[in-house]
């Protein structure tokens, strides 16, 4: 079996670098992580290499560079089919699909205003309108795949899969602001709150030197 690299980010910081890791994580596939702290005077010369337009998370297997979140997930689920990466019945990966594509596509203003930051908890956060939007979204998202798909376990639909993975950064940011939650979505989110693998990111995350200034939110 080949050797998998992924390069990730700032662990306080980078949602995007999270997504995968944790999915890599729960579905035990080995692999070494190569974090590169963002923003930094070298980090333009240290992603060089991986033509990834200097972003992250990117994996590398072997010879084979691999660069945006989404892609990174459809090369796994292919390369590992028994870690069930979307569902297995049809309906449900569609599904699961359709919700991860939202995720990597939209809610700008929460990704703007709530920038994921570990070590951040905020009890009276003011938040805008256009956030609110996206949090209702967010919400109706997870009741309807949990109604429909997810009764045979706590996961969005039942076992953990890429859209849980897409949403775990979501629930970060929920929990760090003071995201107001109640009845399935407040289940939800204690259930990502308890993964094993997301407290191990956001201690090591918490760990971390560099404060980026602009991933801070200003109060
Ligand atoms: N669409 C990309 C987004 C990747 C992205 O924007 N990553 C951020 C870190 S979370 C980054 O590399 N920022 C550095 C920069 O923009 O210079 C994905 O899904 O992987």
């Amino acid at each position: 079996m080949s050797e998998l690299t992924l390069v990730i980010g700032n662990k306080n910081y980078s949602s995007w670098s999270l997504r995968p890791w944790i999915y890599m994580k729960n579905k035990r596939i080995k692999f070494t992580e190569k974090r590169i702290a963002l923003y930094m005077e070298n980090t333009t010369k240290l992603l060089e290499p991986y033509f990834s337009g200097y972003k992250v998370p990117v994996l590398i297997d072997d010879n084979l560079v691999i660069w945006d979140s989404l892609a990174i997930f459809e090369y796994l689920a292919e390369k590992y089919p028994d870690c069930n990466g979307w569902p297995n019945n049809p309906n449900a990966r569609a599904t699961a699909r359709s919700v991860s594509a939202e995720m990597h596509s939209s809610f700008s203003a929460l990704r703007n205003e709530l920038p994921m930051n570990c070590r951040k908890k905020f009890s009276h956060f003011t938040l805008s309108s256009e956030v609110l939007y996206d949090i209702e979204r967010i919400k109706e998202v997870w009741r309807y795949c949990k109604k429909t798909y997810g009764q045979k376990g706590p996961w969005l639909f039942g076992e953990f899969c890429i859209a849980d993975a897409m949403f775990a950064p979501v629930v970060i940011r929920f929990t760090g602001y003071g995201v107001p939650l109640e009845g399935l979505e407040k289940d939800y989110v204690q259930t990502v709150i308890n993964n094993t693998f997301l407290a191990e990111w956001i201690e090591a995350g918490k760990q971390e030197k560099e404060i980026l200034e602009i991933a801070e939110v200003k109060i």
